[in-house]
């Protein structure tokens, strides 16, 4: 087998240390252990999931797993530390590695030195962005596997990337979603194509600043060579700027430029145009809002780099349908739209939900607060929203900073927001799940929130 890891992690005697163990420490050591690396893989939490993964490893030999605490000492003596993305850098576990100079990277570094050494020939197209980078990464697999590439998705979507390095299937391309979180610590990371779908600020509970998180999106770039193709948004300037001075090629999506972009929406003749072309009709793109139209000739730009041509292009897009929890409808119920967005955990994505809305409708609106005032949202929901229930532990704020600009309710438990929407919500109306939070106060992710969701709405 391809060897992995450094050679210093496999001398006899050295031990790597893996922070955190949901699915990305769990796949972290399982590869490290195949390559003859002795771990010692610990999670601060003894959470069920934390159990779940040590189990997932007592089997695994060359794998020591400590569940509830890190054991500093043994993390200082590391001869290197994989980070799992959910950790923040300033983590105190991180901070005394750092400061016994123990080398961190992350899951993903790890995932990209591994798929280089064991898929040799693979290509990658890496998305990142703060909205809409989960359904582009979706998209860009869609297009490949429609135009006959064999290609799979990774990353922040799901499946970790040292996960796939494992895996015996092989594949032309990977679409691989990378987050802020990946990119930090990641050295080796080099996709051959690049998608930046939007900037916007996310994650402030995190980073001290907007700036600070931009700077991690930034790395996407940081192996940047003449060879690389970088798909960016011709409208965020802030995308633009980023990109500056960056080696490689770039290509541009627009929704509002006439020409000039690469791929841009010509709202007038209601069409998505590649190079100049028709490539379909907005009609023909089964996604609501223009925000998935920007995904869509976003996906098509970094698909046509693995040399598929616009006719198949088109076919793939049109046969695409909506991500679950992304603007997701689930069932209309006496002339109600429910619909689940709950992969809104920011300002920004719950922006482009309202704005994509075409009824009147009840927001649910709330969650884990992280970090940005909702006051921004006023003016957009003075037009067609009934009403706000605003719930979890942000309800509060959210309150202060809508209440008496827009029609809102405090909401209790889930069930209890549920049963306000359905009592506030007319024939016609939509009820739209996009909380602009995290999930963490009630729900173990946002995949189970939109579950939830999905289950009380089903059984109206
Ligand atoms: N922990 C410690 N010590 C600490 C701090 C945390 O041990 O000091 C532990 C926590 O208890 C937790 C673990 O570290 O058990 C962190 O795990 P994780 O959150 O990284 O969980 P994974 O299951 O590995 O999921 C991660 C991504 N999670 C995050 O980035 C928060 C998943 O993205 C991703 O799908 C998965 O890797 C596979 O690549 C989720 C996400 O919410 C969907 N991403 C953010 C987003 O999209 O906004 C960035």
């Amino acid at each position: 087998m391809e060897r992995i890891a450094p050679d210093a992690w496999r001398k006899p005697g050295s031990v790597v240390a893996i922070i955190g163990l949901g699915k990305s420490g769990v796949a972290a050591a399982r590869l490290l252990a195949r390559d003859g690396v002795r771990v010692y893989a610990s999670d601060a939490s003894d959470h069920p999931y934390a159990g779940h993964a040590a189990e997932a490893l007592k089997s695994v030999p060359w794998v020591e797993v400590d569940i509830g605490r890190h054991d500093l000492s043994k993390i200082r003596q590391a001869v290197g530390v994989v980070v799992s993305p959910g950790v923040p850098p300033d983590a105190p576990v991180l901070a005394a590695a750092r400061h016994a100079g123990v080398e961190i990277v992350s899951e993903l570094d790890l995932g990209f030195r591994a798929l280089t050494a064991l898929h040799a020939g693979t290509r990658s197209i890496a998305i990142t962005g703060t909205n809409g980078k989960t359904t582009t990464t979706a998209l860009v697999a869609h297009l490949l596997s429609a135009a006959g590439l064999p290609s799979t998705t990774a990353g922040n979507i799901g499946r970790p990337l040292t996960d796939l390095a494992m895996a015996t299937e092989r594949y032309q391309w990977i679409s691989l979603e990378v987050s802020s979180f990946q990119l930090h610590d990641s050295p080796n990371f080099a996709p051959e194509v690049g998608v930046l779908t939007n900037l916007a600020p996310d994650h402030l509970d995190r980073y001290p600043s907007a700036e600070a998180y931009y700077a991690d999106k930034r790395l996407l770039f940081r192996n940047a060579h003449d060879d690389d193709v970088w798909v960016l948004n011709a409208d965020d300037k802030l995308v633009l700027d980023l990109a500056r001075g960056v080696a490689g090629r770039k290509v541009l999506f627009s929704l509002v430029l006439p020409r000039g972009a690469d791929a841009w929406y010509d709202a007038a003749d209601g069409v998505l145009r590649l190079a100049g072309d028709v490539l379909i009709k907005r009609d023909e793109l089964h996604l609501m809002g223009d925000h998935n139209v920007a995904n869509a000739l976003a996906a098509a730009l970094a698909v046509r780099e693995a040399g598929v041509p616009a006719g198949l292009l088109a076919q793939g897009l049109r046969s695409f349908r909506a991500l679950p929890h992304r603007l997701e409808p689930v069932r209309e119920v006496g002339g109600v739209l429910w619909i689940n967005d709950s992969k809104a955990t920011n300002i920004a994505a719950t922006t482009v939900a309202v704005i994509a809305m075409q009824r009147p409708f009840v927001l649910l609106l709330g969650g884990r607060h992280k970090g940005e005032p909702y006051t921004s949202l006023a003016p957009l929901l003075a037009e067609r929203c009934r009403l706000v229930i605003a719930y979890g532990e942000a309800g509060p704020l959210v309150e202060q900073d809508l209440g008496g600009k827009v029609p809102l309710e405090r909401g209790t438990t889930f069930e209890d927001v549920i049963a306000r929407a359905r009592r506030a919500a007319q024939p016609g109306d939509a009820v739209l799940l996009s909380p602009a939070c995290s999930s963490y106060d009630m729900f173990k992710n946002y995949e189970e929130r939109g579950a939830t969701f999905r289950r009380l709405v089903e059984a109206l």
